[in-house]
């Protein structure tokens, strides 16, 4: 390690005395002035890690829906997955590190981690849209030169664009090609086959209004237009040219108000979705007759592909183990219609991609959502294998066509991570494919009415729970009062948690009615002080 370039760009990049923050389930999030020293040493990071792994990492800079002052860094693992969680720790302790004790802290790293610092290091790097994206991003690359480290700088793209080049670069062009051409290729190709099979006619289905949340989400849409034939109707608003980020729009701006967004003139029974700042959630909706606004959350976007990948899985008949992953989040009713009507295994894990994703790889077919919207499908490399054979293989018809539809899911979706673009496609391409308008879609069954709020506490981490965290175990005497709340109401529930992402408490209740929901998450934030 070359010591003297290490102490001159830190110097560069100091760090806020006092300041000490955490690499939590979305990285590191703080105000944007805050963090130059961060993405700099994640710059560090991120080429020890390339080392320790041989192999290409990936590190974005965004804060995805938080406002537009802050701003977040988060490093991508070989395979596109989220940091390895033992590497978390060591982000944490590089972050906090008191510059003078910085080559001491990446000695020890080294020494835990099994990192020969001769190696070669290889980061791709990506960005929002964020004014401070770009001057953090330069600083993540004097990390990665400290290190004698190879970059590759993707610029402006969506998270899981920049997730799915570091899986395509680690997997010698297997799942696609590490540009964004071979994106935008891959995807839409997947998508012309899959709704070439489509029967449903009329140029009224296809409209599809999409709220880009004044992010990056607009900009690579608007670049993938070009790759879709005009019947392809997608509209893009708030795409970032007059408006702030994430300001009053955006898929957790919808989720959390349950409302539209500004900027989209919404008609009756109009398909309409909002991405989230960095293009990694989505969520849909529509406003019906009589005006009423009705959201299609994660949870019935993760209903949707389920009851689609099932019929298929039936047709092809090859006895494939299929499980749906949520965590707490998720609407008891849409958990109650996934196991009880479609016969679907449910589980549920703590919240955070990487305990979803982690559980969905159990099974040839996982499909995860966070009732947010952020969420993908994976297939196992066995069940892979087989469809693409049955593709080629295959005589009877119905099962070669079935495996063809699933050959075509299987590229459509961002298996990486959760991706709103690769998402909408899907989406798009099972409505057109079953027939089903948004309404249809949205009548699958009824939310049950809830609320989800948040409260600032003296110390969040004296929360601590268990059972997938819709249990307290402390402080003492918190989860007796949560069930006691509970029973009042009828259909109800409630957990309280620490989050992982803001300086507070989340509290989420359901009930039979929005006045019970309401009255229950009320009752119970009392209970939290
Ligand atoms: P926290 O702040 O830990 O609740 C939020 C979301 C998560 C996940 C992360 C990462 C809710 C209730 N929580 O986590 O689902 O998306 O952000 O962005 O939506
Ligand atoms: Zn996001």
């Amino acid at each position: 390690m070359d010591s003297e370039a290490l102490r001159k760009f830190s110097a560069l990049h100091p760090r806020p005395a006092g300041l000490t923050l955490h690499y939590g389930t979305a990285g590191f999030r703080s105000a944007a002035q805050q963090l130059d020293h961060v993405v700099f040493r994640m710059g560090l990071l991120a080429a020890l890690r390339s080392k320790a792994v041989t192999a290409t990492i990936g590190i974005m800079v965004t804060a995805s829906h938080n406002p537009e002052e802050d701003n977040g860094v988060k490093l991508v693992d070989p395979l596109g997955e989220m940091l390895h969680p033992s590497w978390e720790e060591y982000a944490t302790q590089l972050a906090n590190a008191e510059e003078q004790e910085l080559q001491k802290v990446i000695t020890e790293i080294c020494q835990k981690a099994a990192v020969n610092l001769h190696k070669d290091a290889s980061v791709f790097i990506g960005r929002d849209t964020r004014p401070s994206s770009k001057k953090l991003s330069q600083s993540v690359i004097d990390g990665i030169q400290v290190l004698g480290g190879q970059y590759h700088d993707y610029g402006l793209v969506t998270t899981p664009q920049l997730h799915y080049m570091v899986c395509c670069q680690n997997t010698q062009g297997q799942y696609g090609k590490a540009t964004l051409e071979g994106y935008y290729e891959k995807l839409s190709k997947a998508f012309m086959e899959l709704i070439k099979q489509s029967h449903c006619s009329g140029e009224f289905q296809r409209h599809l209004k999409i709220d880009c949340a004044n992010g990056v989400g607009a900009l690579k849409l608007s670049e993938m237009k070009p790759y879709f034939p005009q019947e392809v109707l997608i509209h893009i608003y708030n795409d970032g040219t007059k408006e702030k980020l994430n300001h009053l729009c955006g898929a957790d701006f919808v989720k959390v108000h349950q409302k539209p967004p500004g900027g989209l003139d919404m008609k009756p029974n109009e398909r309409c979705c909002s991405f989230d700042g960095d293009a990694d959630r989505i969520v849909y909706y529509y406003k019906d007759t009589a005006g009423h606004f009705h959201l299609i959350d994660g949870d019935k976007i993760a209903t949707l592909i389920s009851i689609f990948l099932k019929e298929l899985l039936a047709k092809v008949k090859q006895n494939f183990k299929m499980a749906v992953v949520q965590t707490a989040y998720a609407n008891g009713n849409s958990t109650r219609y996934l196991q009880e009507t479609l016969k679907v295994p449910v589980h549920c894990v703590k919240t955070g991609v990487k305990h979803l994703h982690h559980k969905a790889q159990e099974f040839d077919v996982g499909v995860y959502f966070e009732a947010n919207g952020h969420g993908t499908v994976l297939f196992s490399k066995a069940a892979e294998t087989k469809i693409r054979q049955l593709v080629t293989e295959e005589k009877d018809n119905e099962k070669r066509e079935a495996a063809k539809m699933l050959e075509n899911m299987i590229d459509l979706i961002n298996q990486t991570v959760g991706d709103a673009v690769s998402d909408m496609l899907v989406i798009e391409a099972i409505l057109a494919l079953k027939g089903l308008s948004v309404q249809q879609w949205d009548a699958l069954y009824t939310d049950l009415p809830n609320r989800l709020l948040k409260v600032q506490v003296a110390d969040r981490r004296v929360i601590d729970t268990t059972d997938a965290e819709r249990r307290a175990l402390t402080p003492p005497g918190l989860q007796e009062k949560i069930d006691a709340l509970v029973k009042k109401y009828k259909l109800s529930r409630a957990f309280v948690r620490p989050s992982g992402t803001e300086d507070v408490v989340r509290i989420y209740a359901e009930a039979d009615t929005q006045e019970n929901a309401d009255a229950l998450a009320h009752e119970v934030s009392l209970a939290v002080f």
